[in-house]
């Protein structure tokens, strides 16, 4: 089932009506709720942050990056990256819970940061860059990662964001959510658009970002939260079960089985009844179309209003809808152009692991 909507206020009622956290269904104890990074209260971010610390450095942390790299052909290219990396996402709560059962796997919405990344206040938390070499500040550096081999955490872009390509906007993530109807198609886009941007931006030429080992960054958790989220406002506009595409010439189907996971596609498409979270905001990524009239700020703004939990992001997603004129005429087109553009511009990508532009 379709849905054309023309306003953001209509996909606020959507998504209330169908992802609203409701009570918790036979199969969760509790269901909760993944926040913006930015809007997390700084009680839940330093909690957050302390137990992803912990998990850092454990061994944990050395089989995610493990799994990553073991199943980088069979969990990329593919219409299965959205629900194996959701899977995989989840792997990283399951060990945060470990240590803190009070923490939510935040997300990290890079578009707000579209414009001027180096300056994202997510590198205030999670470290800067000394453009290919060790992380020099946060709470991950002077670490030694035990895979793939004794280094430190590296990343690649110049922190004063000279040379870092900037990222796609809210505005253009939001007209693809919208407009892009075929699964396979919308997964492409993000898989080669979106996503290959912030991992290559980030990395650069020899950070850990731009190869298989990206889970070895904590930041590869937060972007995929974010790139999760958007598949997840996706299914609110396109269907919660929609999945299609093909891998080889074979067609895919949500009865097929993630490695190593060992568990069908079809037991993540839900992400509330089946792994028992929702995103704050759900639609928030997805800004009313993009004629900047007077009625479709206002539709925006009830939009970002409609939750309770609403914090900082509203504000700065209202700013960017209203203030990025210049890419109010990007269309899905031009994503899936920026989409090629970007995946042909690492053509050196033939080959995993490790390999750069495809995380
Ligand atoms: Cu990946």
């Amino acid at each position: 089932m379709r849905f054309s909507l023309s306003a953001g206020i209509a996909l606020a009622a959507l998504a209330a009506a169908v992802f609203a956290p409701q009570a918790a269904n036979a199969a969760c104890d509790r269901v909760v709720v993944r926040k913006e990074f930015r809007d997390l209260s700084s009680q839940e971010r330093t909690a957050f942050m302390n137990a992803l610390v912990k998990v850092f450095k454990s061994s944990a942390w050395t089989s995610l990056s493990q799994t990553h790299v073991n199943n980088a052909h069979s969990a990329h290219n593919s219409p299965v990256l959205l629900p194996w990396h959701r899977q995989f996402v989840q792997q990283l709560q399951q060990e945060l819970w470990k240590h803190d059962a009070s923490v939510v796997m935040p997300y990290w919405d890079s578009s707000l940061d579209s414009q001027n990344p180096a300056s994202s206040v997510i590198f205030n938390y999670f470290g800067s860059s000394k453009q290919n070499d060790c992380v020099p500040d946060g709470p991950f550096a002077n670490y030694k990662l035990a895979f793939p081999n004794n280094r430190c955490l590296v990343r690649g872009f110049n922190p004063t964001g000279v040379g870092m390509s900037t990222f796609v906007t809210s505005e253009a993530l939001g007209q693809l959510v919208r407009t892009e109807s075929d699964y396979s198609d919308f997964e492409s886009a993000i898989e080669y658009g979106m996503h290959a941007v912030v991992h290559n931006a980030i990395g650069g030429s020899s950070g850990d970002m731009s190869y298989m080992y990206s889970p070895n960054d904590p930041i590869f958790f937060m972007h995929h939260a974010f790139v999760d989220k958007l598949w997840y406002d996706w299914q609110i506009l396109h269907g919660v079960n929609t999945y299609d595409g093909s891998v080889n010439g074979n067609l895919v189907a949500t009865s097929d089985v993630m490695v190593p996971f060992n568990v069908p596609v079809s037991s993540v498409m839900d992400a509330q009844g089946s792994l028992c979270y929702v995103y704050a905001q759900p639609g928030a990524s997805v800004p009313p179309p993009t004629t900047t009239s007077t009625s479709s700020r206002a539709s925006n703004t009830v939009v970002s209003s409609s939750s309770s939990t609403r914090g900082t992001q509203g504000t700065s997603l209202s700013a960017s809808a209203s203030t990025s004129t210049s890419v109010s005429a990007s269309s899905t087109a031009s994503v899936t152009k920026t989409a090629t553009l970007s995946s042909s511009s690492a053509a050196s990508a033939s080959s995993c692991p490790p390999h750069r532009q495809r995380q």
